[in-house]
């Protein structure tokens, strides 16, 4: 069921309207820049299908956005995630893997839901997500502290969190939506109170870094995995926040206590040699935080895209 394995679609998602901090909109170009394209194309030898724009979905963005239901900049995080899971959809469909480089957390909407509707036409199968994160992002607009829709994505993809409205995230069906037993989370350590209510009820799979302490990186890997079992497709979706500061201190809502930068390359190691990842998102990068730091963060990220992809240590 895989993807023609050396087709790549990229897509450089300009957005930072799921969060408050400014900046998280330059990743891409920062990542493209650092050489990322040029890795994949002359190193990892993929045929690549870009278009050459980092898109800012400017044409989208709604006159005036007000709060609905708690939720900040609503209309036009929608817009912009309908938009990115056509865009999305239009390259899995074709069987080319894709790369998304975003812009905050928001726009898994968009992936996410692309994906996994390409991948029930064309293989007629439920996909997986692997969720590596400090944070689990399974807010319901209610259950939000902060109205950031950044930390709500999960929530509308499992259908926890659900909108009539079609331009707030009403045009989120079915067919676009994953499975809460789909979805396993690598690399927690900072999750509300109420997202932890929703975390066990609903039974769902997650290695926190206290599970990583315990097992170490490769048993929690065999555990993910297992988990989620052979010859199911992946979509990988993950937030550079997930490493510690340390290694990458460019990002809004930075955690201590996290990934080293091995583990973080180890897990998209480990996920590549399934042979079933389908869309890998790399998120949360912002180069205007912690500048000192920025190229150090993007690196990362361009590592953890390089394993992901099938770059090997030998
Ligand atoms: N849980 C908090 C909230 O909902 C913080 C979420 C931070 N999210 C990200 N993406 N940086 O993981 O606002
Ligand atoms: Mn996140
Ligand atoms: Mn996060
Ligand atoms: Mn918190």
């Amino acid at each position: 069921f895989l993807p023609t394995q050396n087709e790549l679609g990229v897509i450089a998602v300009g957005f930072s309207g799921g969060q408050c901090k400014a900046g998280v909109d330059a990743a891409p170009m920062a990542l493209i820049q650092a050489g990322l394209i040029n890795q994949l194309k002359d190193e990892l030898e993929y045929n690549i299908h870009y278009d050459g724009e980092v898109h800012s979905y400017s044409e989208l963005m709604p006159k005036e956005d007000p709060d609905y239901r708690n939720m900040k900049n609503p209309l036009a995080v929608s817009a912009v995630t309908q938009t990115l899971s056509k865009q999305v959809y239009e390259h899995a469909k074709e069987g080319r893997f894709v790369l998304t480089l975003g812009g905050d957390h928001s726009i898994a909407i968009g992936t996410v839901s692309g994906t996994a509707k390409a991948i029930r036409e064309r293989l007629g199968r439920e996909m997986a997500v692997i969720w590596v994160d400090a944070h689990a992002d399974i807010n319901t607009p209610e259950s939000s502290e902060s109205g950031n829709i950044h930390g709500m994505p999960v929530a509308f993809l499992t259908g926890l969190a659900a909108e009539k409205r079609e331009d707030i995230f009403g045009w989120l069906k079915d067919d676009q939506k994953i499975s809460v037993k789909k979805l396993v989370y690598i690399g927690l350590r900072d999750i509300d109170r109420g997202e932890k209510k929703i975390l066990r009820d609903n039974g769902i799979k997650a290695f926190s870094m206290h599970d990583i302490d315990r097992h170490g990186i490769g048993k929690v890997m065999d555990m993910a995995l297992g988990w989620i079992g052979s010859d199911t497709p992946i979509h990988l979706s993950f937030d550079v926040d997930a490493l510690d500061p340390m290694w990458a201190p460019s990002t809004g809502t930075p955690v201590r206590g996290g990934l080293t930068l091995r583990e973080g390359d180890f897990i998209a190691e480990c996920v590549h040699e399934t042979g079933s990842l389908v869309a890998l998102d790399l998120v949360e990068v912002n180069p205007s935080l912690e500048s000192e730091g920025a190229s150090e963060t993007i690196r990362a990220g361009c590592s953890i895209i390089r394993c992901a992809l099938g770059d090997t240590l030998l």
